[in-house]
């Protein structure tokens, strides 16, 4: 698979013009956005993966074998950041959000460990409202054991109210649940 960047983008004027059907990856800052790009593309260094949070300031566009684009979107919620900053990144999601004709797919990625928050509910009721497909991951799974995984699962799904079945699991240090979400990207390409 030929993946490749394009551009990033701090502007909506700099949105690359596109029909191809365009997969969003959305979550806090360091969920793991880069690191399951990267993974599921089967790519050491795509993404820059931080190890400082917040490092994904702009909306990072890439061209995956002609046929999709993946955007990396900055991560939401990381506190050292100023209030400037933290306008400029709200209006830049939400012109993406309101005006990306040819999104597709939106994954929203969740940590595993962590019951969602207030920014994580907008980010879900953000993309409902625009009718794009919405599909949840949790990430980091491998941090946890079996056990906790089903407990944490179910406290996600009561939390959000997504059902249980529509939460995939993921990690990006073993690969598990890549093919799931392959599963949802290719659908994409049938609706378009
Ligand atoms: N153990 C484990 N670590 C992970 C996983 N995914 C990401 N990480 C680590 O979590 C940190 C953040 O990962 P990133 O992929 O940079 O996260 P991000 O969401 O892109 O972060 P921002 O760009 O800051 O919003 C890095 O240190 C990664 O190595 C995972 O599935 N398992
Ligand atoms: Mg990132």
């Amino acid at each position: 698979m030929n993946a490749e960047f394009i551009l990033s983008a701090a502007k909506p004027e700099q949105f690359i013009k596109t029909d191809l059907p365009e997969i969003c990856f959305a979550g806090r800052s360091n969920v793991g956005k880069s690191s399951m790009i990267n993974k599921i593309l089967g790519r050491k260094n795509l993404v820059k993966v931080g190890n400082t949070p917040g490092k994904t300031r702009l909306i990072n566009f890439f061209n995956i074998d002609s046929k999709y684009i993946f955007t990396d979107l900055p991560g939401y919620g990381y506190a050292a950041v100023s209030k400037a900053e933290r306008a400029a990144w709200g209006k830049l999601i939400e012109y993406y959000f309101a005006y990306r004709q040819n999104l597709a797919l939106c994954v929203l990625l969740l940590d595993i460990r962590r019951i969602p928050n207030n920014d994580d509910m907008k980010m879900i009721s953000a993309m409902k409202s625009r009718n794009v497909p919405l599909i949840s991951v949790l990430t980091k799974a491998d941090k946890l054991s079996n056990n906790e995984k089903v407990k944490q699962i179910k406290i996600i799904s009561e939390s959000s109210g997504i059902d249980k079945e529509n939460l995939i699991v993921f990690s990006s240090v073993t690969g598990q649940g890549k093919e799931q979400i392959w599963q949802e990207i290719v659908k994409t390409n049938l609706s378009l």
